[in-house]
């Protein structure tokens, strides 16, 4: 097998989902990482805790200049939130489609915001927008290691 294809399977790609407080407090946490476990994606690292200011704005950095900025970081900062981090092939763009569009009206039905929410300001999920933010995310919200190395036994059953 080529070294490309060794070093997939030693480092698979990473999302970072995180459960908003408006999740957390309607109590769709357990809803939401169902979608992703059933769906047989890999969890990494699951945490549920309150954020600061500062990652808030990190993790949200690309919309500093945006009108809506300081009501997102506020929003974020609202309530607790429960952070994730799901690995397999194609993990990133799968759950963006899991998640569905930003604005919950635009979101197809199946997908987590076309079922559970109506606002864009209040749209219960993240989910990174590419590998490379996967990683960022990671390690912008699970400072050290907090990720767990595990076989998943089921797996022979997922992916050939
Ligand atoms: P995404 O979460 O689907 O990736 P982004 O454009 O990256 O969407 O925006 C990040 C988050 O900022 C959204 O999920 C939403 O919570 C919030 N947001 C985006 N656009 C607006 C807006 O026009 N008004 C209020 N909040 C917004
Ligand atoms: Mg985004």
């Amino acid at each position: 097998r080529s070294a490309a294809h060794f070093a997939r399977t030693v480092r698979s790609e990473i999302s970072y989902v995180m459960v908003k407080p408006d999740g957390v407090q309607r109590g769709l946490v357990g809803e939401i990482i169902g979608r992703f476990e059933r769906k047989g994606f890999k969890l990494k690292a699951l945490q549920m805790r309150k954020c600061t200011r500062e990652i808030a704005e990190e993790h949200y950095k690309d919309l500093k200049q945006k009108p809506f900025f300081k009501d997102l970081v506020d929003y974020i900062l609202s309530g607790p939130v429960v952070a994730m981090v799901w690995e397999g092939d194609g993990v990133v763009a799968s759950a963006r489609k899991i998640i569905g569009a930003t604005n919950p009206l635009n979101a197809e039905p199946g997908t987590i915001r076309g079922d559970l929410c109506i606002q864009t300001g209040r749209n219960v999920v993240h989910g990174s927008d590419s590998p490379d933010n996967g990683e960022r995310e990671t390690g912008l919200w699970f400072q050290g290691d907090a990720s767990v190395e595990w076989s998943q036994t089921i797996q022979p059953w997922l992916t050939e």
